[in-house]
C-alpha cells in the first residue's frame, strides 16, 4: 500500500514536470502533443501555475492565446508594473490581446493615472469597439452630481421660472465620433471651431441623412443670454434625447443622463449657474449614445431662470 502511494505521487511528480518542460522547451514527451493548440495552451497554463517565471518568456509567443493569458498572469503578478508590456500588447496583431490589455488597464485605472493616461493615449488606435468602449468608460475624466434648486430640501423659497429661452430646433453643429474618443480633443471648448461639423435640427438624425448610425454623437449650439437679471439658478432642460446625454456648458462639464434605454425621451435638466455667460454668448455642447434604432436630441432644449 505505502509502495503504491509513493510510486504514485512519483509518476504525478514526474508528469507535472514533464509538462512545464513540454511549454518551456515547445517540445512534447508524447511525440507532437505541443502542436496542438489546444493542448499546448492547457499545457501552458497548468506549467505556469508551477512555474511563473514561463510568464514572461511567453509573452511574444507565436500562439495568441498564449499571449493574452501570459499577459493575464503578469498583471495579475505586478499590477502597475506591467505598463510596459500592455503597452505593447496595444499593438499586438490580435484583437483579443488588444482586448485583454486594455481590460487589464482598465481594472489598473481606478487606482493609477499612468493607466488612465496610457487608455486615453490609446483610444484613437484601437481596434474594436468592445476596446474602445471598455477604455472610455476607464479613462473617462468627467464626473459631477446634478443639484436642481427645485431638489434642494434645504431651499426655503418656491422656485419659480423668471425666464424660459428656447434653444434653436435647427442649425445645431453635429458630428459623429464612432472612435468615440472626441472627448480627448476639447469638443466642448468655447473656442472649439466647429465650422466644419454638418448642422442637424433637433429630431432623429436617422431622419436628417445619418443613416443606421449607433455610437456616439456631439451637438453644439451657441446661443446669448440675457444682461444678468436676479436670479438664483440656471438650469439646462432637455425634454428628450435618445438615448444617453453629457452635457457641458462653455467648456465646463455639468453631468449626465445615463439610463440607457430607459432614460428615452424621459425629460431631465443640468445646472448651470455658475458656467452661464450673461450678456453674451454661450456654447452648448452635448455628447450623445445612442445604442440601437434612431437616435439624437430628439425634443426641444430650453434654459430657465429661476428665482
Ligand atoms: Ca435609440
Amino acid at each position: 500500500m505505502k509502495l503504491a502511494k509513493s510510486i504514485s505521487s512519483t509518476v504525478c511528480l514526474a508528469l507535472a514536470a514533464a509538462m512545464a518542460i513540454a511549454v518551456a522547451s515547445c517540445r512534447s514527451p508524447h511525440g507532437n502533443l505541443d502542436d496542438h493548440p489546444v493542448r499546448r495552451r492547457q499545457a501552458f497554463r497548468a506549467a505556469v501555475a508551477e512555474n511563473p517565471s514561463l510568464i514572461r518568456s511567453h509573452l511574444d509567443d507565436s500562439d495568441e492565446e498564449i499571449r493574452r493569458y501570459a499577459l493575464y498572469c503578469l498583471v495579475k503578478a505586478d499590477g502597475t508594473a506591467a505598463l510596459p508590456q500592455l503597452r505593447k500588447a496595444l499593438a499586438d496583431s490580435d484583437l483579443l490581446v488588444e482586448l485583454t490589455a486594455v481590460e487589464a488597464l482598465a481594472g489598473l485605472a481606478p487606482q493609477s493615472a499612468e493607466a488612465r493616461a496610457l487608455l486615453t493615449e490609446a483610444l484613437p488606435t484601437l481596434r474594436t469597439a468592445a476596446a474602445r468602449e471598455t477604455a472610455v468608460k476607464a479613462s473617462w475624466p468627467f464626473h459631477r452630481d446634478i443639484k436642481l434648486l427645485r431638489n434642494d430640501a434645504s431651499w426655503d423659497h418656491e422656485v419659480t421660472v423668471v425666464q424660459k429661452i428656447d434653444l434653436p430646433l435647427k442649425g445645431w453643429r453635429f458630428m459623429t465620433d464612432p472612435q468615440q474618443d472626441a472627448h480627448t480633443k476639447n469638443v466642448f471648448g468655447t473656442d472649439f471651431d466647429d465650422s466644419g461639423w454638418r448642422t442637424m435640427d433637433i429630431g432623429y438624425w436617422e431622419f436628417q441623412g445619418v443613416d443606421d448610425y449607433n455610437g456616439i454623437a456631439w451637438y453644439r449650439i451657441r446661443f446669448t443670454l440675457p444682461d444678468k437679471i436676479d436670479h438664483n439658478a440656471v438650469e439646462i432642460h432637455f425634454d428628450g434625447v435618445d438615448e444617453s446625454a453629457w452635457v457641458w456648458l462653455n467648456g465646463i462639464y455639468l453631468g449626465c443622463h445615463d439610463l440607457g434605454e430607459m432614460g428615452v425621451d424621459m425629460p431631465f435638466a443640468m445646472d448651470g449657474t455658475q458656467e452661464a455667460r450673461w450678456g453674451g454668448e454661450n456654447v452648448l455642447t452635448v455628447r450623445i449614445l445612442d445604442t440601437g434604432r434612431a437616435g439624437g436630441i430628439t425634443k426641444p432644449v430650453h434654459i430657465e431662470i429661476l428665482k
